[in-house]
């Protein structure tokens, strides 16, 4: 096994800078079993891709996926550009032996993830893996409300509300950027921020949404065309262009396990900046995760002496919580960014021990599916949908 993984990531958006921050990052506070190498960035606009892979770390800046894909001197290929390019550049990766690391939501479409899942499934048999990057399940917070659900401490699991709030598109102005074109995103808060949401609820019950009722709209239906050359991101240019995509999506899920869930997901929800909130409500106790608190995790005994019970925040940040020990002394938090570390230390740790990474490409597509699903059902009138096609 060599000493080194050397990584090409492919994009330098938000979560180019944030996957960077991980992979230089992680090696540093994790002993890991091969060392990650930054070794390529690639970008559309050379000049801003060759600034950003010095700023963020990387070795060489380049404007051709293909050719690096291709190179052998590349074990990782790391996918954080916009869904309508994942399936392609996965593939495409899995075929050239290079284990892959792909953003979520998996695809823009069931048939892609499908795709995608399979690719994933005949190279796993060949010792090369692929993840989705579901990193909220790797805030510590996260991982131990999952533990305390798998040890029963919430008893039987009736109800599950899952939402993910924000607000930086309820300004009628912000314009139309990639994440707001249903041909480069595949759909908006649903599969953007929703998918979140459902990877969350079913990773802290260890249960999946098999079926839905759901209603999405758009609130918003026109905004400014983005100035020339602003790339997928930046200033509004002059004239408007049509919102292709949801605005919000609101659902009820009924998990395999029988329990009912109530899940939403919006960038309008006024001072909401990134409210992704779980709260899990059983026979015997109750959990809430709340990411704009989330070093912390409330917890609700209802085996408690009556006079004792109440919501309780447990600050996740001693040592034997998830992930805590490699970084500092308990009471000292951590941020958005070590979630991304977090994901690169379980993916290094899976792919050298010769162990499929999770999330998986299949779990992927499983979400890819619930929100499917929920598209089908907003346009049957919110009919209840089942998730399997
Ligand atoms: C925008 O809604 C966004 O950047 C999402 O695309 C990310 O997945 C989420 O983690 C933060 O918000």
């Amino acid at each position: 096994m060599s000493a080194q993984l050397r990584v090409a990531m492919i994009g330098n958006g938000f979560m180019g800078a944030a996957h960077s921050q991980g992979w230089r990052v992680a090696p540093r506070f994790f002993d890991l079993p091969q060392q990650p190498h930054m070794t390529v960035m690639v970008g559309r606009d050379p000049a801003k891709n060759a600034h950003l892979a010095q700023k963020w770390g990387w070795e060489e800046a380049s404007e051709d996926f293909e050719q690096v894909i291709a190179r052998d001197d590349i074990d990782i290929v790391d996918i954080v550009t916009p869904g309508d390019t994942h399936c392609d550049m996965a593939i495409a990766a899995l075929a050239a032996g290079k284990h892959v690391m792909c953003e979520k939501p998996l695809a823009n479409s069931v048939a892609e993830a499908k795709k995608m899942a399979d690719a994933a499934a005949s190279a796993a048999s060949k010792g090369v893996f692929a993840m989705v990057g579901f990193t909220y399940r790797r805030v510590p917070a996260a991982t131990f409300a999952r533990d305390l659900v798998a040890r029963g401490a919430v008893g039987t699991v009736r109800q599950v509300r899952a939402q993910y709030l924000q607000d930086w598109l309820s300004d009628a102005s912000v314009p139309l950027m990639w994440r707001l074109d249903k041909s480069k995103a595949g759909s908006g808060a649903l599969g953007d921020i929703g998918a979140h949401a459902i990877d969350m609820a079913q990773f802290i019950t260890g249960t999946s949404v098999t079926s839905v009722s759901g209603i999405l709209e758009t609130f918003v239906k026109e905004r400014p065309v983005l100035a020339e050359g602003q790339g997928l991101s930046g200033t509004a240019g002059t004239g408007t262009g049509p919102v292709t995509v949801d605005d919000f999506a609101a659902f009820t899920g009924r998990f395999d396990s029988g329990a009912l869930g109530v899940f939403e997901a919006t960038r309008f929800s006024t001072g909401r900046k990134n409210a992704l909130r779980v709260e899990v409500s059983g026979d015997k106790g109750a959990i809430l995760f709340d990411m704009e608190d989330m070093n912390a995790l409330q917890y609700y005994d209802a085996t408690a002496p009556g006079t004792e019970q109440g919501f309780r925040r447990i600050f996740v940040t001693e040592a034997d919580h998830p992930y805590v020990e490699a970084w500092w002394p308990a009471g000292h938090m951590l941020g958005y960014e070590h979630g991304f570390s977090h994901q690169v230390k379980d993916f290094v740790e899976a792919v050298a021990g010769g162990t499929q990474p999770t999330p998986s490409f299949a779990d992927g597509l499983q979400v890819q599916q619930v929100l499917d699903a929920v598209e089908r059902s907003s346009d049957a009138g919110s009919a209840w949908t089942s998730t399997s096609v």
